[in-house]
């Protein structure tokens, strides 16, 4: 069996983990999860950086929850972003939304047995939420001072920040501990732009729930000139063929300098030392 950090370790793809993260992982069957939001019709090879997480630890043994954002992604999300988003109307949030489930499914083992993939929505737990129940049962346990100090939210202080985005860690951070005490989810992964959200979530769960829960990222696949893959910046490498004819898709692996391919193929694919 392999082991799951060790594999992580070799192939350049942990950034950071809470402590505690590896004992927890060695003591038994782990569910850990990943969030995406159906911010775009499709995911970008810089959500497959992460999906790969999901791949590697269900390999390892442990339990892949690949969570859809039908919630979260009405708000968006301000991490690693400079401006306020646009919101995205019910139609698009829906149409994206079944894309990236189909995508997911491509990846992941849903009829393995004990540690089959689990696919989930937010959108099923927050319908049924109401505005004061959140701010009573979710906004209580967190203050203000926490929430600003994070960078997503420091970052922007100059230039702005609805309360709407501002509000998007304790959303995040409720999935957290939903999915901790329905479905025993311990770990939360993430490209590493997602660790104040996932730590969020750590802290709810220790406030709400007296429990122990851990948070890993994944460094960012950076374009060659340093910058993120996003969503919402102009050149995206999509998984989805229509967005991405697979011609381009193949010249842009074929395109990448010997320095990144040796960093991309340890990302990318399944191939051993
Ligand atoms: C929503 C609800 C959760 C947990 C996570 C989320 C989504 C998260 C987010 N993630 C990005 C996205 O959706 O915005 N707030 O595009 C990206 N991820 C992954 C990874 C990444 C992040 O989907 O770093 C790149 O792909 O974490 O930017 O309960």
């Amino acid at each position: 069996m392999i082991d799951f950090i060790e594999e992580l370790k070799w192939r350049g793809m942990l950034n950071d983990m809470m402590p505690g993260t590896e004992d927890q992982l060695k003591k038994e069957m782990t569910s850990a999860y990943i969030g995406f939001d159906p911010t775009a019709a499709s995911l970008h090879i810089g959500n497959l950086a992460t999906i790969m997480l999901l791949v590697h630890l269900q390999r390892a043994g442990h339990k892949p929850y690949a969570l859809v954002g039908g919630a979260t992604g009405m708000i968006g999300d301000p991490s690693g972003k400079s401006e306020e988003r646009n919101l995205l109307d019910e139609g698009t949030l829906r149409k994206n939304q079944d894309g990236i489930k189909v995508q997911l499914e491509k990846f992941l083992a849903f009829d393995s047995g004990k540690n089959a993939a689990v696919m989930v929505n937010n959108y099923d737990w927050f319908k049924k939420f109401g505005f004061l129940e959140f701010l009573r049962d979710a906004g209580k346990h967190i203050t203000v001072n926490y929430m600003m100090a994070k960078d997503s939210v420091k970052n922007r202080l100059e230039t702005g920040l609805s309360f709407t985005e501002f509000s998007y860690q304790l959303l995040q951070g409720y999935d957290f501990y939903h999915l901790y005490t329905e479905h025993q989810v311990k770990l939360q992964m993430g490209g590493s732009d997602q660790w104040g959200n996932i730590t969020t979530g750590t802290e709810f769960i220790r406030r709400k729930a007296s429990g122990e829960a851990y948070a890993l990222t994944t460094p960012l696949v950076t374009k060659a000139d340093g910058t993120k893959f996003g969503k919402s910046e102009g050149g995206n490498v999509w998984l989805d063929p229509e967005m991405t004819s697979p011609y381009k898709f193949y010249q842009f692996w074929l395109n990448c300098s010997d320095d990144d391919s040796h960093r991309l193929i340890r990302v990318f694919t399944l191939l051993g030392k």
